[in-house]
């Protein structure tokens, strides 16, 4: 249909064409034509030539050229002031064994006394560890200088509780001794009415039971606790448990 149309647009074209040509003065009156079907856009021309070149830029920022090589290592400064003295060095090597040796030795020395105090405490029939010390007993019973001995020739001494929490260690020790009192290392022997320790030390733990201590008819300068914990003074020539400490 469509070669049909372009046959029949060809020759209509012709025919005006003639007849322009056999009579351009005619005085028939040219119609205008009909519109022609728009042609397809061409294909793109040809790139230009280069054009002249344009007029010279302004002048570019200096450049940053790359960090040259380290220049030549300056002459030396001068002296400075005298700094501080050093350290004292290390004794010679004599010195160094000398301090070692004393410091091993000291080390022993220090094994050695656990180590016996340990088979001390071994040799006890109860033991309670407390902190750093041991509270020991093996249930026997004795007046106060005998309590002092048994705690002595064992390497120990008589307990004497420091605080409320090894007071009740010795009041749990009593429980199972089935003890009713325990001796402890505080009397007032030196100064009536002033109890102090073994070393003569004023006490700095005590739980005395109300109203004591009270000198009972004026004897009693040593210092027992009761199954409940708290502490009385009584005489020093009673029987009584010995709990030591070491
Ligand atoms: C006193 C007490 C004393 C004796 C006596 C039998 O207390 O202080 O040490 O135990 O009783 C009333
Ligand atoms: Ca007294
Ligand atoms: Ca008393």
């Amino acid at each position: 249909m469509a070669l049909l149309k372009h046959h029949l647009c060809a020759a209509l074209l012709l025919m005006e064409s003639v007849l322009l040509q056999a009579a351009p003065e005619s005085s028939c009156p040219a119609y205008p034509g009909v519109p022609g079907t728009p042609g397809h856009n061409a294909s793109p021309g040809r790139d230009g030539r280069d054009g002249f070149p344009g007029p010279k830029g302004e002048k570019g920022d200096p450049g940053v050229g790359a960090q040259g090589p380290p220049g030549k290592i300056g002459p030396p400064g001068a002296v400075g002031p005298k700094g501080d003295n050093g350290n004292p060095g290390l004794p010679g090597g004599t010195g160094v064994q000398s301090a070692l040796v004393t410091q091993l030795q000291s080390d022993v020395k220090h094994l050695t006394d656990r180590l016996n105090a340990v088979e001390k405490v071994l040799g006890f029939r109860m033991i309670r560890k407390v902190g750093q010390k041991y509270y020991v007993t093996d249930g026997l019973k004795g007046n106060f200088e005998k309590a002092l001995k048994i705690c002595s020739d064992a390497g120990a001494k008589i307990v004497l509780p420091r605080s409320e929490d090894e007071n009740k260690v010795i009041t749990s020790m009593q429980a199972a001794l089935e003890s009713t009192y325990v001796y402890a290392g505080a009397t007032d022997r030196q100064k009536e009415g002033h109890f102090v320790d073994m070393s003569g030390q004023p006490l700095t733990f005590t739980n005395w039971k109300e109203n004591e201590p009270n000198d009972y008819k004026g004897a009693e300068d040593c210092t027992i606790i009761y199954k409940s914990g708290v502490w009385n003074d009584i005489n020093c020539d009673s029987e009584w448990h010995v709990v030591c400490e070491m």
